[in-house]
């Protein structure tokens, strides 16, 4: 028996690191018994079957799992956007920023491509007060070294949607370039590369890094439990949600709500509170659906 992690998996094939060795495994069909498939991250223990080819025998306990992005185990979560070329889109980011929020991680707001030319302040002056938030250059690495300085030591998946350079900034990290390199030329042909699946690589400063593939439609980026306080989710929202008059406050219409003040008062960016009313209302007729069918 032997323990690695899964850093990559494609097509039914789990590539799991085992010190310096990879092995190519197969899940063993009691995974998809009970529902527990196996996710990028994941500790495992395998059994070689032959020479080449092993076994995932066993999943060993998660500390954190995700479903969009799939994967297990990080410490971090970096949710990257562009400066331009695409500008933010603040409701993709919100979600990402409340995925990492209910599983209880420490999320970074990283605003990439600041060669090029755009605002700051919105992004500035809505995030930095929330999230530790960096501005980079994956073209001119200006600010890797503080993205670098949060990441020491960590597992962090860097996601967000397609195109805002999350490849191109975890090449500046990673010590084997090669290995991204290599696969762009292989897997496409082409300069251009799009990630398609998720992946770990190793860093020479104590970090693993996961890329993921962007996500450009909303695709329930979160999968909120229908009894989770979503205002919790939104670290200005909870807190000043501790000064409405009901407990049960929705902060939509209710009276005496601090929610609805703090906004008025522009202490909550509208753009914030619109992602929390979205997502309120979406995981409101989640639940009512639910109900519904367990009625019938
Ligand atoms: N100008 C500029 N372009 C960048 C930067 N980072 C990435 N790009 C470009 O953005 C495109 C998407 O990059 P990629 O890393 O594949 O994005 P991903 O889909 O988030 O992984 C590529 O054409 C990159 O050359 C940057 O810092 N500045
Ligand atoms: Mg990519
Ligand atoms: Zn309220």
């Amino acid at each position: 028996m032997i323990r690695g992690t899964i850093i990559k998996g494609i097509s039914g094939f789990y590539y799991v690191k085992t010190g310096a060795d990879v092995r190519t495994c197969k899940a063993r069909g009691i995974f998809k018994k009970d529902g527990s498939i196996p996710l990028v991250g994941d500790e495992v223990t395998i059994r070689m079957r032959e020479e080449d080819e092993g076994l995932v025998e066993r999943i060993l306990p998660r500390r954190n799992e995700f479903v969009r992005p799939p994967i297990a185990n990080i410490d971090l979560f970096i949710a990257v956007v562009a400066l331009a070329n695409p500008s933010p889109n603040p409701e993709i980011l919100d979600r990402f920023l409340v995925t990492a929020e209910a599983a209880g991680v420490n999320a970074v707001v990283c605003v990439n491509k600041t060669d090029l030319s755009g605002g700051r302040d919105y992004m500035e002056t809505v995030y930095a007060p929330i999230y530790p938030t960096v501005f980079v250059s994956a073209k001119t690495g200006e600010g890797t070294e503080r993205l670098r300085s949060l990441m020491h030591n960590r597992r962090v998946a860097f996601a967000g949607p397609s195109g805002v350079g999350k490849t191109c900034l975890i090449k500046r990290f990673v010590a084997d370039e090669a290995l991204i390199t290599g696969e762009v030329s292989e897997r496409t042909g082409r300069g251009r590369h799009t990630t398609r699946h998720v992946e770990i690589f190793d860093t020479d400063f104590g970090a693993a890094i996961y890329d993921t593939p962007g996500y450009t439609a909303f695709e329930g980026a979160t999968s909120l439990a229908a009894d989770a306080r979503l205002d919790a989710y939104f670290p200005e929202i909870g807190f000043a949600s501790e000064g409405c008059r009901f407990d049960d406050c929705r902060h939509m219409n209710e009276p005496g709500c601090a929610v609805t003040a703090a906004l008025r008062d522009g202490l909550i960016a509208k753009s914030r509170y619109e992602s929390y009313a979205r997502l309120l209302s979406e995981t409101e007729r989640r639940t009512s659906e639910e109900r519904r069918r367990k009625t019938k």
